[in-house]
Order: structure tokens, then sequence, then C-alpha cells
């Protein structure tokens, strides 16, 4: 008889697993077995992701990831420019905070608006963690606040550097949660000042933020034990390429679009200079962030078309 047990996976590199099982704290690799991948859709890169539960075989030679259990949520992205699959970048999580700086490096709404789209579409609940106040000397961090707010996201503002952290802990207590955002951000300070046991490195300050400094590309669940907590932690990805949307979803993952666009003229209306469009003149009167509508029609441009309406044509009357 083969001993098997369940766990969740809390890290993953190619072709092994850091799997934590259930009732231990305790971290164990696991090899995947070839079934993993021969199931796999063409469409998807990585048969497991971090957060995934699984079950295991403890006896294996080696021991061995034998099934990825159903999801709950999981949050795909396209893996490159050069490679359409997707890459599923977490599993089964209660929330993901976007953490971005003021400055150093300087707020990117492109690459926060990227994934909250995403978020919304999968219903992640998002949060903004807004860090690095104190470089705040322009006073950007009240209009980032009341942009992403009218969004329906919560924005806290840290100086994780100094251990404000606002309400994150109350926040993070009893949950699963991901932290994503830009390198250099702030991720990795704030999860030692969380958990200072964790001793985990932080980037010096440098000048190269975006010249596409080498990061690890696997994403890592921690826990936290004083917040009964798990925080996975996430490659700094310069480009988040959004999957599984398509042209005509994409504007229901703008929540603040919604008023406004129930009055555009045509019930499809994608808000790109149509006849009648009611987003775009809100945008022009400043009832929308210009930068939220900026993103929008950036992804907008990326995105495959909804599939053909295949809805049989109604029987004639009579
Ligand atoms: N000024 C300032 N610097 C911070 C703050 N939080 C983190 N840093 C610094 O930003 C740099 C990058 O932080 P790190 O945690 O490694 O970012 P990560 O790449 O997102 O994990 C480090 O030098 C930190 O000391 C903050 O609140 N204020
Ligand atoms: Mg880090
Ligand atoms: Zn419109």
């Amino acid at each position: 008889m083969t001993q098997e047990t369940i766990g969740t996976v809390v890290r993953g590199d190619a072709r092994v697993v850091h799997v934590e099982l259930d009732g231990s704290h305790e971290s164990r690799q696991f090899a995947l077995r070839g079934k993993l991948f021969e199931k796999l859709d063409d469409n998807i890169r990585n048969p497991i992701a971090v957060g995934d539960r699984v079950r295991v075989s403890l006896d294996g030679d080696p021991p061995a990831v034998e099934e990825v259990l159903p999801r709950r949520n999981w949050l795909p992205r396209i893996s490159s420019s050069h490679d359409p699959r997707h890459q599923i970048l977490f599993a089964n999580v209660d929330q993901l905070f976007v953490v971005g700086s003021i400055q150093k490096p300087r707020f990117s709404s492109n690459r926060t608006d990227r994934i909250l789209a995403a978020c919304v579409y999968h219903e992640i609940p998002t949060g903004l963690i807004l860090n690095k106040v104190d470089l705040d000397k322009e006073g950007w961090a009240a209009d980032i606040r009341e942009t992403y707010e009218a969004a329906g996201t919560t924005v806290l503002e840290t100086r994780a550097i100094d251990g404000e952290l606002a309400d994150l802990r109350e926040r993070l207590a009893g949950k699963i949660s991901v932290l994503y955002g830009a390198s250099g951000a702030g991720k990795s300070t704030i999860l030692n000042t969380l958990e200072p046991g964790l001793k985990l490195k932080t980037a010096k300050i440098s000048k190269h933020w975006d010249a596409g400094r080498h990061t690890t590309t696997f994403s890592r669940m921690y826990r936290l034990a004083a917040l009964d907590a798990h925080v996975i932690d996430t490659p700094g990805i310069r480009v988040f390429r959004i999957a599984d949307v398509n042209k005509a979803e994409l504007r229901d993952c703008f929540p603040e679009f919604a008023p406004f666009q129930a009055r555009c003229r045509f019930p499809d209306c994608s808000h790109d200079h149509e006849p009648g469009c009611e987003v775009f003149p809100a945008v022009e009167r400043g009832e929308l962030a210009p930068s939220r509508y900026a993103s929008y029609v950036e992804i907008l441009d990326e995105l495959a078309p909804p599939p053909p309406d295949d809805t049989p044509e109604p029987p004639p009357e009579g």
C-alpha cells in the first residue's frame, strides 16, 4: 500500500515542488509525475502552481505529486511575448494586494490596472498597498487613493521601512493572500516586518529597476505564524499580459465604468470612440481617471475578439 497524504504547494521549480503537508508546518520536496503533464491542456504551461492543493505519495521513489485537486480560483497570464501559453501564477487564494511604491520605482498605473482587471475577471478580491509614502514629496498618494477606491479597491498607505503597515495585519490574518508588484516596491520588506524570522533579502535601491533586473520567476508561499496567515510573494513581472479575457469582457473588469457604460448608445460599446459612448466623455470631464482609461484601451488592443455569436436564430413567427 502506498502512503498518501494531502498538502499545499508552497514553492515550485521546474520539475520539483515543495509541499507543506496538512497538519504540519514542514515542507518537503516532491517530483511531478509525467501524467500531470500528459493531462495538461496544450494552452497551459505549468501543471502546478503555488497554492495548489495536491495529493502526494510519501514512499514513492521518488516521492511525488500524484494529483492536483480542483482549484477554487487561480490567476493565469500569457507567459511571454514568445510563448502564448498560460502560466498559472497561483491558485486557491482569498485576496491579492498590489504593492506599488510611490517612488523608487515610481508608481505604475498600467502595471496596477492589468493585474486588477485580471483579478476582477477571476473574482479575486484586491487591495492596493501604496508603499514608500515617506518618499511622496509631490503628494501623489491622495490622487492614487481616489482613483483606486473609485475602482472598488481598498488602498493602504504604508512605510514598510519604518514598520508602518496601516491595517495590513488585520487584513491578512487567517487568510491566504498574494503580494504582487514591481521588483523594488517593498514586498520582501513588508514580509520581514510581518515575520522577522523570514529574513528575506531586500534589494538595494538601484537606478535600474526597469532595466530587466534578473529576479526569480517563481512565486513562493510563506507562513506568518503570528497571524495564522499565508502570503504568496510573486516575482516582479514586468508586463502582465492578461490571459482568458476577450475584448468584450474587458469593460466589465473596470468596475467604475459601469454607471457610464450603462448609458452608451451601443450595448456592446467598447468605449473606443464609438458614437454615443458615455465612458470617453466621462474621462474628458474628469469623472473617470484618464490613467485607467489609458490602461483599458492599451489592454483592449492586445486581446482577442469574442467568439462569433453562434446562438441560433429564433424560429420565424406564425
Ligand atoms: N523609502 C522607503 N524605502 C523602502 C520602503 N519599503 C522598502 N523600502 C526599500 O526598497 C528597497 C526594495 O525593497 P524590497 O523589499 O527588496 O522590494 P521587493 O523587490 O518588492 O521585495 C529596499 O532597499 C527597501 O529597504 C519604504 O517604506 N520607504
Ligand atoms: Mg523581494
Ligand atoms: Zn462606450
